[in-house]
């Protein structure tokens, strides 16, 4: 199949990119390399096509979707606090690109299309598990464009026949996670404070818990989700349904570097939740979905290879 992805520079979108290519499937990315890297990408594939343009853009948007047969919205910018600090800019991209981009697929035919929404759209719930049920409330710019764009896409499903699948992602890591800002993923901020020997930051007494899920679980989801579902009426959680506390990610990093780790408790975050953790029975139902790899495994391999990445950078 022709796919394209959205954000396939990225994190999340590089490591669908390499999935998706290894099934034999041709892909495109779309990405302005604003935060993801053409480094995460396969240098020579020739089922591979780069496209460095941008989502805000409708020319772009239009030629990226040429001759495609799914896409996957992964282009956004990822920051809630970015989303807080400059509305209208991430605005443009989280919600006008996921519009450009589904006006491109009505005119080009294209039904199937997978989203990367966010837990984020539940604020902060006061029920857990959360279901897909529990009342929206999302509390900043970023959440509220997650919302947004879920409800365009339902009518776009309605009105033009798309046949969508959103996802709402909890707590993704893995390798490439870029940890360069304090708002980036806890995970890949402690790792990479670990292996470098520097301090690390508790925001809270660490008791508070996300549910994590491993990339590489995540994104067989979006592949099966891109190449065989029909589409669906209704937003799924992608959790796993477990919480994981910060003291216990500590306890396993600190067990994986063999050192007593450097780690300060400060004030909590404002707005910060305490635990989030995903009903995830929706998705169990309607897609296949087991988690091959449990936190402790996904986080040996994802500390492991920013082990990688230093040794790299020191060779
Ligand atoms: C996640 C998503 C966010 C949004 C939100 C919705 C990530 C990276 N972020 O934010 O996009 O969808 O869920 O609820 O997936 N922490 C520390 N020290 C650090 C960094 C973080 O203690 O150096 C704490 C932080 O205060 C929080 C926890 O770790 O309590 C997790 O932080 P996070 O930024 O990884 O993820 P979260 O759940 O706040």
């Amino acid at each position: 199949m022709n796919i394209l992805v959205t954000g396939g520079g990225g994190f999340i979108g590089s490591h669908l990119v390499d999935l998706l290519l290894l099934n034999g499937h041709s892909v495109r990315v779309l990405d302005n390399f604003s935060t993801g890297s053409r480094n995460n990408l396969p240098s020579q594939n020739e089922r591979l096509e780069i496209l460095e343009a941008d989502i805000r853009d409708p020319k772009a948007v239009e030629q990226s979707v040429h001759e495609v047969e799914a896409i996957v919205h992964l282009a956004a910018i990822a920051s809630v606090q970015a989303s807080v600090e400059d509305p209208v800019g991430t605005h443009a991209v989280n919600l006008v690109g996921t519009v450009n981009l589904l006006e491109a697929a009505r005119r080009h035919g294209i039904k199937r299309f997978v989203f990367a929404s966010s837990a984020a759209v539940y604020g902060n719930a006061q029920q857990l598990p959360v279901t897909e049920d529990t009342p929206l409330a999302p509390l900043t710019p970023y959440a509220a464009d997650k919302l947004a764009s879920e409800y365009y896409i339902d009518f776009y499903r309605r009105q033009h026949g798309l046949q969508p699948v959103v996802f709402r992602f909890f707590n993704i890591f893995g390798p490439r996670q870029d940890p360069s800002s304090p708002y980036s993923g806890v995970i890949s901020i402690f790792m990479q404070r670990a292996i470098n020997g520097q301090p690390i930051t508790v925001y809270g007494d660490g008791e508070q818990s996300r549910d994590f899920v491993f990339v590489a679980d995540l994104v067989e989801l979006l592949k099966q989700a891109s190449v065989t579902t029909n589409g669906s009426e209704l937003p799924m959680n992608v959790g796993n349904g477990q919480g994981t506390d910060l003291n216990q990610l500590l306890k396993l990093i600190g067990d994986f570097s063999g050192k007593e780790l450097d780690v300060e408790y400060v004030a909590r975050r404002p707005g910060d939740i305490k635990h989030s953790q995903a009903d995830n029975c929706r998705l169990r139902q309607r897609m296949k979905y087991e988690s091959r790899y449990p936190v402790e495994v996904g986080l040996q391999k994802t500390y492991e290879w920013y082990q990688g990445q230093e040794l790299n950078s020191l060779a």
